[in-house]
């Protein structure tokens, strides 16, 4: 559609990535006049923005999909166990196309401000493009990881050759040949990425801050009759992860890693990393989340992994995680990490002993001397969870700004609105399961619960649903005594905010599990939305 002076339509959805795409296919459902507004020059998120190298999922790829329409689990072949961004692009673009969804997305536009309007009870959005909308809701649907961290590293613009961060890969393709490369950051697009530049560039330089623990993906090409069988169990396997806590299916541990005697733990260990799959070290016994005990054998296990693998011993000490538990900081899945340590043109600088003093015009200088670079990769994380919700500027009821509101931590009634800020609502917000879980599950189930409500209230004829303050305050002890019982909290780490300097340590995720997070808002909605204000004008709030 052209630019409107000043469009009015019945929803915005912010971002149209995995969330807000299905999220514009359920208002839709509804009878809503939607827009979808996306940053990017095409649909996609996550999966558009991150194709550095190697960018790979790190759920298996018949997990990580949507699961809302049969045909579409039929119809769709994966090629790989773990699909590689391209192809899970290529079917983002597919069920865009299935669907219809792309005449609603208007991409290249960039919402920057969102204000209510207490008087209409309409959010009027800006955007970058200077089209204005106003509508009614307001879905969130900016993704949990995707506003890039300033790595904070001085004289980066100063550098001579190329930058690119993991986040920003540009959509032409990027040479390594005979080029002298750095990848800075070791967290799981660094490791995704480092292997494959490897492969390719005449040296590769890894600046390390903190060692990951990394696990074998063991990834492979699907063959059709696993495919086959695969999808003749979708409907069940489908309603099985929608059970499930973490939106992958598996049966859980029923023992303590102190139960059990050493010999017997290091053949659980053994056969978990011999799967390939990011919780399957995790799921070896109950307490590994819970007990620094239990954990540390684990942790143990891995480091003795890696020194099995990498054949200079300094280096597989440097590349072996000691500062922090198994875990508690997302666990990477890796292709051939460690042993790219073994080749001769690949360097590992630790920077523990060997600081970044700055970028240079010719390179990296640490506290050692110069690193001549051609290229150098960002691979430094995100601002996760809050990050691309703040960065739109929301003022709520009263002139209250998001921003302030948030100012000591994010704050809402489960994960969804935040009070204050009547009908916008989050997915993969703050304070909801999304990080700890396959996220195509999670995504499903919020979109899902978004729409119901919306449902609801048009139905009842209702002008607005707001977070009551106290429910608001209720949910964040909550969130917070589940993440007291696990090892998460105490780790610095994006889950609590502690990668960004001066961002509210505060544990970002609910660590419950999807199935009782599920629970919880299904009997909220049941019960009449308790710990919601739903109210209509003129009358008086429901509850
Ligand atoms: P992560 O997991 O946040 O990793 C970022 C890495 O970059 C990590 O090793 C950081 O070290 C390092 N880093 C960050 N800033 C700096 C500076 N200034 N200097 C040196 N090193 C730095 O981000 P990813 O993109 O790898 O992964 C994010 C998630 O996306 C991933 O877990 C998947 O869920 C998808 P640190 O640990 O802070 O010492």
């Amino acid at each position: 559609r052209p630019p409107a002076a000043d469009d009015r339509v019945d929803a915005v959805v912010v971002g149209a990535g995995l969330s807000g795409l299905y999220q514009l296919h359920r208002l839709r459902e509804l009878g809503l006049t939607t827009v979808v507004f996306e940053a990017g020059d095409d649909i996609g998120g996550t999966w558009y923005w991150n194709r550095y190298p190697g960018a790979r999922c790190d759920i298996e790829s018949m997990s990580y999909s949507y699961s809302f329409s049969p045909e579409l689990d039929q119809e769709w072949e994966w090629s790989e166990r773990y699909a590689a961004q391209p192809e899970i692009l290529r079917y983002i673009h597919h069920v865009a196309d299935r669907f219809g969804l792309r005449e609603d997305v208007a991409l290249r536009t960039r919402v920057t401000r969102a204000v209510y309007d207490g008087a209409d009870h309409r959010w009027r959005l800006s955007t970058d493009t200077g089209r204005t909308v106003t509508a009614r809701f307001v879905i969130m649907a900016t993704g949990c990881m995707s506003v890039p961290k300033d790595p904070g590293i001085p004289g980066v613009d100063s550098f001579t050759g190329a930058v690119h961060h993991t986040a920003r890969w540009p959509r032409e393709d990027v040479s390594f040949a005979g080029k002298r490369v750095a990848v800075i950051g070791t967290g799981c697009s660094g490791v995704q990425a480092v292997p494959v530049i490897a492969g390719e560039a005449a040296s590769l330089t890894v600046f390390q801050r903190t060692p990951a623990y990394v696990l074998p993906a063991r990834n492979r090409p699907l063959r059709a009759a696993e495919r086959s069988a695969l999808k003749a169990g979708y409907p069940e396997f489908r309603r099985a992860q929608r059970r499930s806590r973490g939106g992958t299916v598996f049966a859980p541990p029923t023992r303590s890693a102190l139960e059990a005697d050493e010999t017997e733990r290091t053949a659980a260990y053994e056969a978990a990393w011999e799967e390939g799959f990011l919780n399957g070290l995790v799921r070896t016994y109950t307490d590994i989340l819970t007990d620094e005990e239990a954990n540390a054998t684990v942790a143990e296990f891995v480091r003795s992994r890696i020194r099995s693998v990498v054949t200079d011993p300094a280096t597989a000490e440097r590349l072996s995680p000691r500062t922090f538990p198994f875990a508690t900081k997302r666990p990477c899945l890796g292709t051939g990490y460690y042993e790219t340590y073994n080749l001769p043109h690949v360097a590992l600088v630790d920077l523990r002993a060997t600081p970044i003093e700055r970028v240079t015009p010719r390179g990296i200088r640490t506290s050692d001397g110069e690193h001549d670079l051609d290229v150098i990769v960002l691979a430094t994380g995100f601002d996760a969870l809050t990050g691309s919700q703040l960065a739109v500027d929301i003022v709520g009821k009263g002139g209250v700004t998001l921003r302030e509101r948030w100012a000591e931590g994010p704050r809402n009634h489960l994960g969804l609105v935040s009070a204050g800020f009547p009908n916008l609502f989050t997915v993969l917000g703050p304070l909801s399961p999304s990080v700890l879980t396959n996220i195509t599950v999670s995504i499903e189930q919020q979109v899902e619960w978004i729409t119901d409500c919306i449902g609801h209230l048009l139905r009842n004829g209702l002008t607005e649903i707001d977070a009551t303050p106290s429910a608001e305050a209720d949910w964040g002890t909550h969130v917070a005594e589940l993440a007291a019982r696990t090892l998460y909290p105490a780790v610095d780490s994006w889950y609590t905010g502690a990668n960004v300097p001066g961002k509210p340590r505060v544990f970002l995720a609910y660590a419950g599990g999807l199935d009782r997070y599920r629970e919880e808002c299904d009997t909220a909605a049941r019960d009449g939305y308790t710990g919601f204000t739903l109210s209509s004008p003129g009358a008086f709030p429901l509850s």
